[in-house]
């Protein structure tokens, strides 16, 4: 958030290189009113922007989507209320998008969280933290079989709080996956270990995070890496020591849902 005018804040994104030099930086809001609040959010190689505006009158959440050199792709508004909507999280996860903000519809500022596939598809909204007082500033993490991680702030007469409260969510959407397989299994022999990575579309996309383990220390040589083949393909190419049971451990994030995978092969 930049440009503190006296016609009000707007919103610039800026891109940096891995040793934080800025490369570009584009202007995303540039109206009399008051905008704020940006929350930025990476899918599908895209980015989406969140933020509150008062172009409308009272306090709304918008978003722009930007491509990989921060070309504006898409506009949207997506809340609409005669009372205020403040502070937006975008975050996208498994799949979706998951948008925090709060919200004056029931009177004071409650947590209201929306949940979209990436066609913006509505999946849920629900008004997830009601308390007296106003709750705002919330934030969302992933633990892990299907359990998400609110935290929000409160504040009441007496005082001001951070909380942080579990959220079950199931997803309309199949888990990411990872397919794995060995071209052979014979001891002291060349082998190729094949990986693919499927989103939570089914479909194949390069992971954002990747590793591979293996034992016993045989399993593979030490210098030998993974490499791309195509979109979601990798191999490893190595040689199989002695015979015995051989077990591989795959980590990997696909477009925003983690995965694990184990192959376990008998080499003979
Ligand atoms: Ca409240």
């Amino acid at each position: 958030m930049g440009d503190g005018s006296q016609l009000g804040w707007d919103i610039a994104l800026s891109k940096f290189d891995a040793a934080w030099r800025p490369l570009l930086t584009v202007q995303a809001t540039n109206l009399q009113s008051q905008q704020g609040r940006p929350s930025l959010a990476f899918a599908g190689g895209s980015f989406y922007l969140a933020y509150v505006s008062a172009e409308t009158g009272n306090k709304e959440i918008f978003e722009k989507k930007y491509d990989g050199s921060l070309k504006l792709t898409e506009s949207r508004r997506l809340t609409s209320d005669s009372q205020d909507q403040d502070y937006p999280r975008l975050t996208w996860l498994n799949g979706q998008f998951i948008l925090l903000y709060c919200s004056k519809r029931g009177g004071d500022y409650d947590i209201v969280m929306e949940r979209k596939l990436r066609d913006w598809k509505p999946v849920e909204s629900a008004v997830v933290v009601a308390e007296p007082g106003e709750q705002t500033a919330s934030s969302l993490a992933y633990g892990g079989d299907e359990l998400y991680w609110l935290a929000y702030a409160s504040e009441d007469d007496s005082a001001r709080s951070i909380y942080v409260k579990p959220l079950k969510l199931t997803s309309p959407l199949k888990d990411c996956q990872i397919a794995a397989s060995l071209s052979s299994t014979r001891a002291h022999n060349l082998y190729t270990l094949k990986l693919q990575f499927y989103n939570n579309y089914g479909e194949l996309a390069d992971p954002t995070e990747l590793s591979l383990g293996w034992s016993p220390e045989d399993a593979a040589s030490k210098s030998d890496r993974l490499q791309r083949i195509s979109l979601g393909t990798f191999q490893l190419r190595s040689v199989f020591g002695a015979a015995g049971e051989k077990s591989f451990r795959v980590a990997a994030v696909i477009d925003g849902c983690m995965s694990q995978r184990q192959l376990t092969a008998r080499v003979t």
